[in-house]
């Protein structure tokens, strides 16, 4: 038995699939195909973009899997099926067809503790032109976004960050209640 891995799907623009949601189950099928056992799948939600007005709404959802690929080949795996389905190079926050995002890989810190508050400390501005290159776990932003724990409430609300200390379900409940109140079921 590997690390429970959570991960994020997005979409904002149809793909050769169909729409943002038939993409986003499609690409749990080629991740469930690609040797990982899907554990849990959220609920679909359709999320304002981030940020405000770059673009179409997004539909978002999350899910946990199993397996034994490290967190660098799961990811690697999530590369490939981003780019099967169509997803091209873009702007950092720019529209896409498909995003897939490792959250977390079980308790693991990548690649440190002292990295990993550097990347969560960024102001927006800094995250608009610094982007990293390597893993970075658990994600860096997952702890701030409605559209990531919305979505993970439903399938791991128990989930603890192992630097930030809390589980999902209080991140989520920190979050300005406007900013959960935009995430809406599809
Ligand atoms: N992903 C982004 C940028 N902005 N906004 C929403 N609502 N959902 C996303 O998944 C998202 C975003 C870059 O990955
Ligand atoms: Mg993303
Ligand atoms: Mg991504």
């Amino acid at each position: 038995m590997g690390q429970e891995k959570l991960i994020a799907l997005g979409a904002n623009l149809s793909s050769a699939i169909g729409s943002p949601a038939e993409t986003l189950r499609a690409a749990i099928e080629a991740l469930s195909a690609s040797g990982e056992r899907v554990l849990r799948v959220s609920r679909f939600f359709a999320t304002p973009c981030f940020p405000a007005g770059a673009g179409p709404d997004y539909v978002n959802a999350c899910i946990a899997a199993s397996g034994e690929a490290s967190a660098a080949e799961l990811l690697a795996r999530m590369h490939r099926i981003e780019h099967d389905f169509g997803r091209e190079r873009e702007q950092r926050w720019g529209s896409r067809s498909l995003d897939l995002d490792l959250l977390a890989h079980g308790q693991e810190i990548a690649p440190d503790a002292a990295s990993q508050s550097q990347w969560r400390g960024l102001s927006l501005d800094e995250q608009k032109v610094s982007a990293p290159e390597e893993l970075i776990l658990p994600h860096p932003r997952m702890h701030e976004r409605a559209f990531v724990l919305v979505p993970l409430c439903d399938i791991a609300p128990d989930w603890r960050h192992p630097l930030l200390g809390q589980t999902v379900r209080e991140l989520c409940a920190a979050l300005p209640q406007q900013a959960r109140d935009e995430v809406k079921p599809l």
